[in-house]
């Protein structure tokens, strides 16, 4: 299976590093020694290195079936929306608090914008329309919407929605590019760990190069106070700050387009919208096989750049990327920075019909 080969391949590198370090430490133990031994040291292999950072991880926890619950999801819809008609895009969300599946039978206690998990939906308007977002709030504590695409005062329009409230607020949008929205009520990290984000794509006034198909993907973790696996998990805020997340996801479940790549034709352009959410983490966005024909950076619409290898996407921040690939295979995108392939960021671009692909 090509993924697993490239996760083996990923090990044969890692592995090397890491002896290259143990190497180094050897050499270092040797040089000293000659110096006398204060006082006896524990043997390396024995020492418990959680003990300076006492957080219980669950990372890769799941249940015996978990390929088979992989199969059953339905993984949230990348594909970018159509721009609805009119001068002004009406968007409806009733936020819920709800428990969601994040990886294979990993439940968390998530509150959700839409009622459906995270992400929120991809909100796709074009530049000069204005944007009426109603917001009400279906759940037990207050809650608010801060677009990064609106140029507004956010004490005025960004809020906090009491429970059983709507609020309603306008914006022209008047800045192309892919942006993040999220919840900004205090404390943010906790809103936005819980599953508050999502993406809205502001089309340019003037088109984009065609692209045969657009998806979108949001980036982000999860820090949980359990597996999920008997009990539905709920944030671990410690986990939080210290930035030790237990998964972390492409629109919000581990690995889901591992499962159910997203399909293209060979020699088609497909465009990803790509958003780090967060709530810390960035993601360096690549794709495997192939370099990016072109990359508009950090919602800079005006111009793109060539030859792109990998892009940092800063958490709240966006950016834009073509990829045309004309010999079929499996292409995985991923954060290319390890860990977090390893928690879950990663899925893969199926273009065309390859042989030796993924065996569902
Ligand atoms: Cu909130």
């Amino acid at each position: 299976m090509v993924y697993k080969g490239f996760f083996a391949l990923v090990t044969v590198a890692v592995l090397a590093s890491l002896s290259a370090v143990i190497f180094s430490l050897d050499s270092l133990a040797a040089a000293r020694d000659d110096e006398p031994k204060a006082e006896a040291a524990q043997p390396a292999a024995t020492q418990d290195h959680n003990v300076a950072l006492p957080l219980a991880s669950f990372a890769g926890q799941v249940p015996d079936n978990a390929d088979e619950l992989a199969k059953a999801h339905t993984a949230y819809d990348a594909a970018l929306p159509p721009v609805p008609a009119g001068d002004v895009v009406k968007v409806n969300m009733t936020l819920k608090d709800m428990t969601v599946e994040i990886a294979p039978g990993v439940k968390y206690n998530t509150w959700a914008f839409d009622g459906h998990g995270a992400p929120g939906p991809v909100v796709h308007v074009r530049q000069g329309q204005t944007v009426e977002m109603k917001l009400t709030n279906g759940g037990a504590i207050p809650h608010s919407i801060d677009f990064h695409a609106a140029r507004i005062a956010p004490n005025v329009a960004f809020k906090d929605v009491a429970p059983g409230e709507s609020f309603t607020f306008r914006f022209k949008a008047n800045d192309p590019g892919v942006f993040m929205y999220h919840c900004g009520t205090k404390p943010v990290l906790a809103h936005i760990a819980n599953g508050m984000y999502g993406a809205i794509v502001v089309d340019p006034a003037e088109a984009l190069p065609k692209a045969d198909r657009e998806y979108v993907l949001v980036a982000s973790e999860w820090y949980l106070n359990g597996a999920g696996i008997d009990e539905p998990a709920s944030l671990d805020m410690a986990k939080a700050r210290a930035t030790a997340p237990d998964w972390t996801t492409f629109n919000g479940y581990a690995n889901q387009y591992v499962t159910h790549p997203l399909p293209a034709d060979p020699g088609e352009t497909v465009r990803f919208y790509v958003v780090a959410a967060g709530p810390t983490l960035d993601t360096n966005f690549h794709i495997v096989g192939t370099i990016f024909d072109r990359a508009w950076v950090n919602q800079d619409m005006t111009q793109f750049q060539r030859g792109v290898q990998t892009v940092g996407v800063p958490a709240g921040g966006g950016a834009v990327f073509d990829v045309k690939i004309d010999e079929p295979g499996l292409y995985p995108f991923v954060s290319h920075a390890f860990a977090h392939v390893d928690l879950g960021q990663v899925g893969l671009l199926k273009v065309g019909n390859p042989d030796g692909s993924m065996s569902h």
